[in-house]
Parts: structure tokens; C-alpha cells; sequence
């Protein structure tokens, strides 16, 4: 297999590695002479190597994740269940391994927490120095807990995620391997989720609801079933649903004016999509516009009440971030973006164990449902009690 990469936004290939378009800064994305994807089970991301553009293969089993029916009608692809209890796995598993064919010995990467915890443990497993750094006072303790024991290196900066990424970008200018969703070989690890859907499911979805934080997952795994059509392997493929937390959502403005006004301070419950300035917008807008797909924003009380149900009705303890997929989902039924009758999957991307404050919602506030008098009757969420029934 050859592979190279081409800019997403001049098309020019680059030969070679780099995180961005020597011509024009643009994103770059891998690109294969001849893809191979085995639609078949297997034991982690690798059983899809003919579709990854490396030779190392470092593997902690992750990806083949439960695919389970939800009560609420929606599939639930619980990504909690990687090795370090979020997607980020599939990624860094490729990441890691493309750092081991580049002979890089140190990794580094900016973080709300869980592509922290992920580098740090397949650059454990792999051998490699991990330097993760992170926002002070803005990652859940569980995720925290995993980068001591793994035994990262840990800078903390003042500010948000996006400050955290400059000082990333700045260490991989000094040479250290980034593994933040920039980089196009770490993504390619994130496409395997749409390859597993198919599988499970035996045809594409109709929609895929995903949280969106920097916009690298719901760009990977658009790019996965982009490569599924280009061979004819799905008769059509799903609407990319990117969900953004209320305080947090330049994507949804991007999405109509078709450039990115950074949120300078990002407020929101779910610390981990807390950021204010998604480097991969370019990509999630084009994944969103060729799907025929949307971005929504939800409210902080949406999440929150929409982790509950999960919890309690579902039975999938998940962290909050995640927990907006279902929010989202809720609000696209209400607002008739999505119908009841259309086979949604919602990407529950990482485990309720890294970030263990449960808050209980109380009544929806005044300004936390935008579309209540548009919402039909029957179609909303179970009641308005702080928990739904169990
Ligand atoms: C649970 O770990 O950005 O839109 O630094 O941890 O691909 O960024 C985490 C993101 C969704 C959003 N759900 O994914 C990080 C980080 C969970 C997450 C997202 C994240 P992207």
C-alpha cells in the first residue's frame, strides 16, 4: 500500500510528513493507492490495517466496541469501553504506531483530558516519553488519575484547551510528535468506528450523532464512510450529527457564514468538548455539508438530564461530554431534523468512571429549551422531572 497526503483545502499532495499544507497551512488528510477494508469482526482497530497507513502496530485491544439497541430507539456505540475508557483509543493506536515508524522517541499532545490519558498510556505500552498539557483546574479527576499512573510528564496552562494547543504546536515545532487530532495520521485510527458500524448493523446508518469538541472524530469518522461508498461497500451513507455544548458551539455559526469566529472563553459543563476554536472545523463543515448532516448546540441542563437518562434508563454510565449526543439527539427529533422512524447511532465517546460528579438537573430553565413551543407533543424527552423514570 502507497499512501501520501493532500490538503484538504488547495489539494496540493505532500510527500512526506506534516500536520499542515506547506502551501497553504491547510489541513491534511492520508490518502491510499489501494484500499483494503475487511468487512468482517475482529479483535481491535487492526483487523482494518489494510485501510492504516502504518507498519508498527501497537494494540491494547482497542476498538470493536458494543454496538447496543437503546431504549430510546437510537443505536448507542459505547466507546467507554476502549482500553482507556474513550475513542480517543482508535486514534492513538495509529498515532503511537506512526511515531514508531517515524522513530520519534517523545510524544506530545494538548488536551481536556482523554487524548491525555490515551497518549499517555499507548506511549506506556509503546515505550515513548508522554507530555501532555493540559487546561489548570479543567480536566475530570478520573482522566487526571490515568496520567499519573501512566506516568506522563504534565504542564498546565492558564486558559482554555485552545491555549493548551499553542503550546502543543509550539513542542512539535521543537520536534516532539504531535497527537493532537491536527495530526491526519491519528484520525485514520477514528474512521475505524464508521468500518464497525457497518459491520454491526450489516448497512450503513442513517445518522451518526456525535459530540463535537475539536471536530477530528466526526471528521474521521465521515472520512470512514466516505471510503466505504468510494467502493461501493454501503448503499449510502448516514447524516453526520455534531452536537456542541451551548457555551461552547462555533461550529454552528461556521456552518451558515462558512468561517470560524473563535468562542474566546468556552463555558460548559462537559469539560471535555470545552473549546472554543475546533482546529479541524474546515473538515467537520465539509463532513457535515456532503452528508447533508447538521451541527446543534445543547444546553449544559440537556446534558446533564440526558447523562441521567442514559444512565437510568439505558444503563450506560457515560462522562458528560458524551452525554450530549443524546441531547442532541433529542433536540434534532424535536426539531424535525431527525425522525423517530430513521436508524440514528449516537457515539457515546467516552466512560462515566473519568469523571464521576453526577449533578442532578433540576427543572429546565427558562433559557434551556430554545424550541419548546415547536417540540410536538409526545416526542420529547419522558416527562419534565429532574430524573426521568426508571
Ligand atoms: C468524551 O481529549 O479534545 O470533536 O483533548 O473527550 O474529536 O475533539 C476530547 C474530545 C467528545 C470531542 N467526547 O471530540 C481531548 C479532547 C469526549 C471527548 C470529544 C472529546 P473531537
Amino acid at each position: 500500500m502507497r499512501t501520501w497526503l493532500r490538503c484538504v483545502e488547495c489539494g496540493r499532495v505532500v510527500e512526506g510528513f506534516a500536520y499542515r499544507c506547506p502551501s497553504c497551512g491547510g489541513l491534511l488528510e492520508v490518502e491510499y493507492d489501494r484500499l483494503e477494508i475487511r468487512l468482517e469482526r475482529g479483535e481491535s482497530i487492526w483487523s482494518f490495517s489494510g485501510a492504516l497507513p502504518v507498519r508498527e502496530r501497537v494494540s491494547l485491544g482497542e476498538g470493536w466496541t458494543p454496538l447496543v439497541r437503546g431504549r430510546s430507539g437510537a443505536w448507542l456505540k459505547y466507546e467507554g469501553s476502549n482500553p482507556t475508557g474513550s475513542f480517543k483509543d482508535r486514534g492513538m493506536a495509529v498515532a503511537v504506531s506512526h511515531a514508531l515508524d517515524l522513530r520519534c522517541g517523545e510524544a506530545v499532545c494538548a488536551s481536556t483530558g482523554n487524548t491525555a490519558a490515551s497518549m499517555a498510556a499507548y506511549c506506556a505500552r509503546a515505550g515513548l516519553e508522554a507530555r501532555v498539557i493540559v487546561p489548570r483546574g479543567k480536566v475530570a479527576p478520573g482522566k487526571v488519575a490515568q496520567l499519573v499512573a501512566h506516568g506522563a510528564s504534565v504542564e498546565e496552562v492558564d486558559g482554555y484547551f485552545d491555549d493548551a494547543l499553542d503550546a502543543a504546536l509550539a513542542a512539535a515545532r521543537g520536534g516532539a510528535y504531535l497527537m493532537n487530532s491536527v495530526n491526519p495520521y491519528r484520525l485514520e485510527g477514528q474512521k475505524t468506528l464508521a468500518y464497525e458500524l457497518v459491520v454491526q448493523l450489516g448497512r450503513a446508518p442513517d445518522a451518526v450523532v456525535v459530540p463535537v469538541g475539536n471536530a477530528g472524530n466526526i471528521s474521521a469518522i465521515w472520512k470512514g464512510f466516505r471510503e466505504l461508498a468510494g467502493l461501493g461497500l454501503v448503499d449510502g451513507t448516514p447524516r453526520m450529527v455534531g452536537v456542541q455544548a451551548a457555551g461552547a458551539a462555533p461550529l454552528v455559526r461556521a456552518m451558515e457564514t462558512g468561517r470560524l469566529d473563535p468562542v474566546g472563553e468556552p463555558e460548559t459543563v462537559a469539560s471535555a468538548i470545552r473549546i472554543g476554536r475546533p482546529v479541524n472545523w474546515p473538515k467537520a463543515v465539509r463532513a457535515v455539508r456532503e452528508s447533508g448532516g447538521t451541527i446543534l448546540a445543547v444546553s449544559d441542563w440537556e446534558i446533564d438530564r440526558a447523562r441521567l437518562e442514559l444512565a437510568r434508563r439505558e444503563g450506560l454510565f457515560v462522562e458528560t461530554a458524551s452525554a450530549a449526543a443524546l441531547a442532541g439527539y433529542r433536540r434534532a427529533l424535536e426539531e424535525g431534523i431527525l425522525s423517530a422512524e430513521e436508524e440514528a447511532v449516537l457515539v457515546l465517546t467516552g466512560s462515566g468512571l473519568k469523571d464521576p460528579e453526577v449533578r442532578l438537573p433540576g427543572p429546565r430553565p427558562a433559557t434551556g429549551r430554545a424550541t419548546a413551543s415547536r417540540r410536538p407533543p409526545g416526542s420529547g424527552p419522558p416527562g419534565e422531572a429532574p430524573c426521568p423514570p426508571g
